[in-house]
């Protein structure tokens, strides 16, 4: 049975993948040792974080990416992440993926997850779908993700290269920076060009990345596009593949490998630890001492004391 995944995952068997990928984001657990099974197999996929404010059109940009990525006999996974639906209940096709069309491709494989109400998980199952369709034998695998909480953050960090998709509307080069999206992106693109203020924009972002690169990483790219009618979109292809060379030839995609490495080790154990302390005794214990405005006489660091002693005594 375990090696029937394993086999499925392998040669890519959709209907393997898929279940895989539904006890991923059920957070069941699969078989023990299975990621230690598949991880030889999940290094060579690039993976690419799609992300920008709710509407830009990133999925109709990798919509056109898919056709690109497959016209040029590569294979592609896409992982949706949904901020409208729930965790639970692992979303097939959300409502906001557009690009139906590929299900029956072999070399297509795309899947939406919700992240409402997921704590802290996100990333890690985001992640580890991700490995899932690398070991699937994907070439590509692409996150895609709404610039909204901490746990879409960290799922666009733990990637090759983050693509931040923005609208002439996207605002001035203040809210830009305030809204942190100069940091994380390695190239940006610039959609709906077909509005008033694409030009001015790509121009005002040149200027401010041109003056604000650090002093290792490579100026991101400003491409503009119309998705919905395939402008600038192969052009955003070739940059995007000659981008990744660029950042590989600089040390900056093994040193992000490495970081999501490390991070994920980091959260792995931080996440064990977490679970095992807060058993249903201690979480009663949290409850009791926190139930009304009464009970909050102790400060948290008393409180947080209290039951971190009474485990002593367990
Ligand atoms: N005018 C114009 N409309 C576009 C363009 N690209 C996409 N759209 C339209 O914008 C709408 C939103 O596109 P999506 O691709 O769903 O956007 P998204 O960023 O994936 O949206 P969420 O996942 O909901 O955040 C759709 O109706 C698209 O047809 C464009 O370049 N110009
Ligand atoms: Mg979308």
């Amino acid at each position: 049975m375990d090696k029937d995944i394993l086999k499925g995952i392998l040669n890519n068997d959709h209907r393997t993948l898929s279940r895989v990928i539904t006890q991923i984001i059920d957070n069941k657990d699969i078989y023990s040792r299975f990621y230690q099974d598949i991880y030889p197999y999940t290094q060579k996929a690039i993976r690419i974080g799609i992300t920008g404010p709710p509407g830009a059109g990133k999925s109709t940009l990798i919509d056109q990416l898919i056709q690109a990525i497959i016209d040029n006999k590569k294979s592609v996974g896409v992982i949706a992440i949904d901020p409208t639906s729930p965790y639970t209940g692992g979303a097939l096709l959300g409502d906001r993926v557009r690009m139906n069309k590929f299900t029956w491709n072999d070399s297509v494989f795309i899947r939406s997850m919700g992240s409402r109400g997921d704590l802290g998980g996100l990333a890690k199952r985001a992640q580890d779908v991700g490995d899932i369709l690398a070991a699937s034998g994907k070439d590509i695998v692409i996150f895609e993700t709404v610039g909204v909480g901490q746990g879409e953050y960290d799922v666009i960090k733990a990637v090759d290269i983050t693509v931040v998709v923005l609208v002439p509307e996207s605002g001035d080069e203040v809210q830009l920076m305030k809204a942190g999206l100069i940091e994380i992106a390695d190239f940006f693109v610039i959609n709906k060009s077909d509005r008033p203020g694409a030009t001015r924009l790509a121009t005002s972002l040149k200027s401010l990345l041109h003056n604000n690169h650090g002093k290792f990483r490579l100026e991101p790219p400003v491409l503009n596009t119309i998705a919905n009618i395939g402008t600038g979109t192969i052009e955003l292809y070739n940059e995007l593949f000659t981008h990744l060379k660029l950042m590989d030839d600089k040390g900056i995609i093994t040193q992000k490998q490495l970081d999501r490495h490390r991070n994920r080790v980091f959260s792995l154990i931080q996440n064990k630890l977490l679970k095992e302390f807060w058993t249903s005794k201690r979480l009663v214990e949290l409850e009791q001492h926190t139930k009304d405005v009464g009970s909050i006489k102790s400060s948290a660091y008393e409180i947080a004391r209290q039951i971190m002693d009474a485990t002593k005594h367990d």
